[in-house]
């Protein structure tokens, strides 16, 4: 191709996330040369795409925004708990101009292939423009969420009304007031957007393969007082997420639930539903996420609010989850979800006993029925954490395709390197999360920043993991989980929302204290697995 132009950069990073963003900063304070390429026609990733009125953060919005500046931190205050995406969209803006980044962005601008030259140690990225950029390494921060998924209902195209993913959801303003609305999907997305449209609609179906164990969200404004607090123990609060390992402010009880009496667990039980955020998954008794027993206590209690909130019978036994267990999935968190069900004109169809048979001009058939809608919402979520690498042609030494490698699940070191791929690093890569993942990300890319300038100061041009050291750490991200109820537990960490992909576990279970541990070792020892060369 004649119109390939050709720049040299030091870094490409890939993706302007808060993750992506980050690790631009962190580049830049070293004086290199970056460009950062992205999809979008603006920053935010996550809190750029998912546009859909609801979206809102689940975690503390302190505690997911950055921690790198006291004068961000000075200049920038929170309105709410749980920040919504509009918020949290500016926020990133805000960074990217404060920290004089827009410079090093380049907007429109998606990856097609990243193609490793064994000749020069370089490597090429495409974009789909045609435009090629040639640097030494390359960084991706692509998201673990990040690359959507429908339902493959047939006659989707035949559909004549409006459809939308909340993961591609339009710049322009989706009026529901008074329209017809299928929603399918029940994840925090589908969660997000039926109880925040259910007031305005004409009628709404919900279509739902599996129910979730939703908690309520109890967001609350931040007060002056409160942000105040905040900015003075900004850098105790970082350290108490660090040391924690969701990477959250919250801690578990020290007991069990099933040492203590009936009626003080549940009094703890009553207590977390009326507290903020994640408390029922993180600030509960030891053993609920973890033993059979326990958990099965907690998933009584919960059916039963369930049972108390939802006034038809049979609707809110479809919405109690029967396969699985409280903390098995990310629990969505709601703000009156399940009063959406009180509406006359909602309706919960549960695709397991009704079946969706096609999409048709007007509407959704099932085998029990036809829902005629105006508009069809999937908020049916995402080829989790691999998918946006594999969206890319990736090659590496000897033209080994990422896809190739992984093709028995992804195989990395520390979750950042992956062997026959020399100078590429991931940050937000599979086996590298869990929980709060500005928290993880963060640091890896102040490690792979250190390993750069490592290998800048040594003269490296290479640096590549040993198989050995992949195998090592493939190994311990499965083991984290073993024997944990996470181990038996079917969703997007695994892979099995997507049809046909292979059941393996995406995410790292051994908590942000242990993984940080990992990552500090392997640096202070000259980065053991890494080879480099000269
Ligand atoms: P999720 O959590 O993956 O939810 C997707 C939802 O869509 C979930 O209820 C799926 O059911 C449903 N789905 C997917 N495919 C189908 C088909 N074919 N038919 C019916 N229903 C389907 O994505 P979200 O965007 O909601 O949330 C992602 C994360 O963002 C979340 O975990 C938080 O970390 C924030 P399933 O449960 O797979 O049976």
């Amino acid at each position: 191709n004649d119109h390939i132009a050709e720049a040299d950069y030091d870094v490409v990073v890939v993706g302007a996330g808060i993750s992506g963003i980050y690790q631009l900063y962190r580049l830049t304070e070293l004086g290199l040369r970056v460009r950062l390429l992205e999809a979008g026609s603006g920053v935010g990733g996550t809190w750029y795409w998912n546009r859909y009125p609801g979206c809102r953060f689940d975690l503390e919005s302190y505690s997911y925004g950055y921690f790198f500046s006291q004068e961000l931190l000075d200049e920038w205050t929170w309105s709410e708990e749980y920040a919504s995406q509009p918020e949290t969209e500016r926020y990133l803006n805000l960074v990217v101009d404060k920290f004089g980044l827009r410079e090093n962005i380049q907007l429109n601008a998606r990856v097609t292939a990243m193609v490793f030259d064994d000749a020069t140690s370089t490597w090429a990225t495409t974009t789909e423009d045609g435009t090629r950029l040639r640097s030494t390494y390359v960084i991706t921060a692509v998201g673990i969420l990040s690359a959507p998924i429908y339902p493959p209902f047939p006659g989707r195209e035949d559909f004549r009304g409006e459809t939308h993913h909340t993961a591609l959801w339009p710049h322009s303003e989706v009026d529901f007031r008074g329209k017809r609305v299928a929603v399918v999907g029940t994840g925090s997305s589908g969660v997000q957007i039926v109880q925040t449209v259910a007031p305005v609609v004409k009628s709404m179906v919900v279509l739902q393969r599996t129910p979730n164990w939703c908690t309520p969200l109890n967001n609350g404004k931040i007060s002056s007082e409160k942000a105040a607090e905040l900015r003075r123990g900004a850098g105790e609060l970082h350290e108490r997420l660090l040391s924690s390992p969701g990477g959250t402010q919250y801690q578990a009880r020290g007991e069990r639930a099933v040492d203590v009496s009936p009626e003080q667990r549940l009094a703890v039980f009553e207590e977390l539903y009326e507290a903020p955020g994640m408390s029922m998954v993180h600030a509960n008794f030891s053993d609920v996420t973890r033993d059979k027993e326990a958990n099965d206590l907690l998933n009584q209690f919960l059916a039963d609010k369930i049972r108390e909130r939802v006034k038809d019978p049979e609707t809110a036994e479809r919405l109690i989850p029967k396969d699985h267990g409280f903390g098995q999935k990310r629990p969505p968190l709601e703000i009156d979800y399940y009063e959406a069900f009180n509406q006359d004109n909602v309706r919960l169809v549960a695709t397991g006993e009704d079946p969706v048979e096609r999409i048709t001009e007007t509407g959704i058939r099932t085998s029990e029925g036809f829902h005629e809608v105006d508009m069809i919402v999937f908020a049916t979520g995402f080829e989790a954490v691999t998918g946006s690498f594999h969206r890319i042609d990736i090659r590496g030494h000897d033209g080994v395709q990422l896809r190739e490698h992984w093709a028995g699940g992804p195989r990395t070191h520390l979750g950042i390197q992956t062997a026959g791929f020399p100078n590429l690093f991931m940050v937000g890569g599979p086996q590298s999360t869990t929980g709060n993942i500005p928290r993880y990300t963060e640091v890896q890319a102040d490690w792979v920043t250190a390993c750069i300038r490592h290998m800048r100061e040594q003269g490296f041009a290479r640096a590549e993991v040993t198989p050995e050291a992949e195998d090592g750490w493939s190994d311990l991200a499965y083991s984290t989980i073993k024997g944990t109820l996470q181990e038996s537990a079917s969703s997007w960490a695994w892979g099995t929302n997507v049809p046909g992909k292979r059941r393996t576990f995406l995410l790292y279970g051994g908590g942000l204290p242990r993984y940080r541990s990992e990552l500090d070792g392997v640096r202070d020892s000259g980065y053991q697995g890494v080879v480099f060369t000269r």
